[in-house]
């Protein structure tokens, strides 16, 4: 082993400190993982920041004893398009709030309406998707302007864990392409586009933007002394969008599809330039930063969300305890509906609660288009993961034509790729070979870049592992 690197890697469900120890391969063993479950706090939903940076230290502290010196580095990659402000002061504004919190119904609209239907798209290639940073901000600034002018920096979620752990703000280039106020091709924050809409009084976007596979600094005193970690450990940039990690491992070669499965489902490819003909602006493809500057035109797809989500409703609500495996092995028993559920129905964005049980939002799917389903597991896992590769084989004809390619293959990267039940659907309804990539890929992503910034592997080699 000639070193290892940390890899932080938070998703929606939980998070986990990985090592990553780099040989003649890289080997991910895990340090620590833990829960990641959004709390309402001063009206809205928000991410715990709390519980999982003491998760994260906690992963911090296993690595230190297990590896000590070997530890070269560490980064960040989480979900996107959520962010920290910071004051002058160094302090943080407010939590965070999560995308999934209501607070920017009704804004796709207005814009729409005030600005053209299309500015956004034009001026950063990103669909108008209502959780995107933009509209938050816009929320934010209807909401409680003075938290606006108060910051000088906004910081993604990845950012800002960095930030904790080094003192160094900076705005990573594939997360700062989720906001939809960046330019397409990595050049920084659009500030025209931020001056029209009314976001340009602002303080917080006068950073260039931090490619991925940077040095920012090293580990703070502080976190030093409490974790065990040398003080020369390097704090990294990765991709920090977790999607652009997972991404990094697409193979090589024309026509090669990925999916990052996770709690989204993010189908896309890696492309030289943006597609912005109106063919990919009607498919719905928005056009973020892939890991080394070239772009990675994707579209999202509910996901596993919708099973997540049903899980909760019969193991929170139902006092069961179904583990994924024990679902799919129902769902394989059920009995199957012609009907194929639209997992992407904005009915099934908002996370199950007890006033509205997400399981039975399937049933009424179902219900409202004439179609009885019984209302067990069985049938409404199959419904879900049916519907998944439903919009998997939809999604791959529709980046085919935007793209004028023909698929050579699609790889199911991520958690997903461990649902076999999927994974067999998929490859029935895709026209071309549908393989299963890394289970870990966002974590492995973020662990290959460091290394690849270290100078412990080679660039060509990322796409083989
Ligand atoms: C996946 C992901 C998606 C992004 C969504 C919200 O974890 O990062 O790429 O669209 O979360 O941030």
């Amino acid at each position: 082993m000639k070193a290892v690197v940390l890899a932080v890697d938070l998703g929606a469900e939980s998070g986990r400190v990985m090592a990553a120890e780099i040989g003649d391969g890289i080997n991910l063993r895990e340090m620590s993982r833990f829960i990641n479950k959004p709390i309402k706090k001063e009206g809205h939903l928000r991410w715990d920041m709390e519980s999982l940076w003491r998760g994260i230290l906690e992963g911090f502290t296993v690595a230190a004893a297990q590896y000590g010196d070997l530890i070269k580095s560490i980064s960040f990659d989480t979900w996107a398009v959520d962010f920290a402000l910071i004051n002058n002061e160094g302090e943080l504004i407010e939590e965070p709030v999560c995308y999934r919190d209501p607070r920017t119904e009704g804004l796709v609209d207005s814009i729409e309406t005030e600005f053209g239907k299309d500015t956004i798209w034009k001026h950063t290639g990103i669909r108008n998707l209502p959780f995107n940073t933009v509209f938050q901000l816009l929320a934010l600034k209807k909401s409680a302007p003075e938290k606006l002018k108060q910051a000088e920096s906004i910081l993604m979620i990845p950012d800002f864990l960095a930030w904790k752990l080094c003192g160094v703000a900076s705005n990573e280039w594939t997360n700062a392409s989720s906001t939809a106020l960046a330019s397409p091709s990595g050049q920084g924050w659009d500030l025209d586009l931020i001056k029209k809409i009314g976001l340009g009084d602002l303080a917080i976007f006068d950073k260039a933007l931090t490619k991925s596979g940077i040095e920012l600094g090293t580990v703070s005193a502080d976190i030093a002394e409490i974790t065990g970690l040398k003080r020369d450990v390097k704090v990294l940039t990765c991709a920090s969008h977790d999607t652009a990690s997972a991404a990094a491992l697409t193979p090589a070669g024309a026509g090669q599809v990925f999916i990052s499965s996770g709690t989204w489902s993010l189908m896309g490819m890696i492309s030289e330039q943006p597609l912005l003909s109106k063919e990919a602006k009607e498919a719905n493809l928005s056009n973020e930063l892939a890991w080394d500057g070239r772009s990675r035109p994707l579209k999202n797809i509910m996901g596993l969300w919708v099973l997540q989500n049903c899980r909760r409703t019969w193991n929170e609500e139902g006092g069961a305890d179904w583990s994924y495996p024990e679902l799919v092995d129902v769902a394989r028993s059920a009995a199957d509906v012609d009907l194929v559920l639209d997992v992407d129905d904005a009915a099934f964005f908002e996370q199950h609660s007890k006033e509205n049980p997400y399981a039975d939002r399937v049933v009424k799917w179902f219900a409202d288009r004439g179609v009885q389903i019984p209302a067990d597991e069985g049938n409404i896992s199959l419904a879900v993961i049916k519907g998944l590769a439903h919009a998997y084989a939809n999604t791959l004809k529709e980046i085919e034509k935007v793209s004028g390619q023909k698929a050579q293959a699609v790889t199911i990267l991520g958690g997903g790729g461990r649902n076999e039940l999927l994974v067999e659907m998929t490859a029935q309804l895709c026209d071309c070979p549908v393989r299963v990539g890394a289970h870990e890929a966002t974590a492995l992503g973020n662990a290959v870049i460091q290394a690849f910034a270290l100078d412990l592997i080679k660039r060509e080699d990322i796409a083989k592992l």
